[in-house]
């Protein structure tokens, strides 16, 4: 397999899928559709609904259910990116190579647009009920997309990084953090691909440990681009750990050793995945640790 085109040709799918679900830049809140889209557009990986939809497929799904999750879990993830950019966050100018939505739009915009695109995915999930007869998946499925994005995942974490900015920092509280703000959307997305494929509740969580692993691995990557990275590639400021004084696996174990902290978690990962034979899976989470954006 070409692993390159293949994700080449996987991600426009993925692109095609979530793009369906875009509001229309038309009447009074136009403009506020136009800052959704002008996010939602942007040059992202679209990691999330890939590997939901990938896992989807490894369990046997054929249909379209996924396609409105896939959305939903972008919209979430972009959401979160837009306000974690604002001025009483991170305040930065760049984000996947574009302005941010705060300088283009202003700031009371770029509140509103975040908070849009956080309801617009569960509207956008929602639309799973009228897809299929037997709704369980679709409401299982919701429970994980609602948990994780929430206080017991990704804002949970996010309040606790924030609230220890420039303060030292234990490792077990880092790890809540990473396991939070980071891994719970990769967690959910994995899980999700599962439950709406049929998967068993073993077979699910055994999902979330590996979007465990992954989503830590992913973050801990995210730390060392940050020192090493350019802002070219990454299409963000780079150096803005130091800047903001944060404690990260580089500040705790150096380059060198997060990178191989990284890798081992990738290794658990693909091993949890193993018996599942997909290739292309195992080549895009090493594909993962290599990544130069
Ligand atoms: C709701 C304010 C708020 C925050 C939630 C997820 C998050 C916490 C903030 C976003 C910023 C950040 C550095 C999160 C850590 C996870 C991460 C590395 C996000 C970037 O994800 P990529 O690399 O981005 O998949 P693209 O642009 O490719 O989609």
């Amino acid at each position: 397999m070409n692993f390159k085109e293949e994700l080449e040709r996987r991600t426009k799918e993925v692109q095609e899928a979530v793009f369906q679900y875009l509001p229309r830049e038309e009447g009074f809140p136009a403009r506020l559709a136009q800052a959704v889209n002008y996010n939602m557009t942007a040059p992202g990986k679209r990691l999330r609904p890939l590997l939901m939809m990938e896992i989807y497929r490894m369990y046997g799904g054929e249909g379209e259910i996924v396609y409105p999750f896939m959305a939903a879990m972008e919209m979430i993830h972009t959401h979160s990116l837009i306000h974690d950019d604002l001025p009483a966050l991170d305040n930065d100018d760049y984000r996947r190579g574009r302005k941010t939505t705060h300088k283009v739009y202003g700031e009371a915009l770029a509140v509103l647009c975040g908070d849009a695109l956080l309801n617009y995915a569960y509207e956008t999930a929602f639309l799973a009920f009228s897809m299929e007869e037997d709704t369980k998946k679709t409401a299982r499925a919701l429970q994980i997309l609602g948990r994780k994005a929430g206080i017991h995942g990704m804002l949970g974490g996010q309040s606790v990084d924030v609230m220890n900015e420039k303060k030292e920092m234990s490792r077990q509280m880092l790890d809540y953090i990473y396991e939070n703000k980071t891994a719970a959307l990769i967690e959910g997305s994995m899980m999700i691909g599962a439950v709406l494929a049929g998967a068993s509740e073993r077979e699910t969580e055994k999902m979330e440990e590996a979007g465990s692993c992954l989503g830590l691995a992913f973050q801990i990557q995210d730390d060392i681009l940050d020192v090493t990275g350019t802002k070219e590639e990454l299409g963000k400021p780079v150096h803005s750990d130091e800047k903001n004084k944060k404690t990260t696996y580089v500040t705790l174990q150096g380059v060198d050793q997060a990178q191989k902290t990284a890798e081992k978690l990738t290794q658990d990962a693909k091993r949890l995945l193993t018996g599942e034979k997909d290739e292309f899976l195992q080549m895009l989470l090493d594909y993962l640790m290599i990544r130069k954006k």
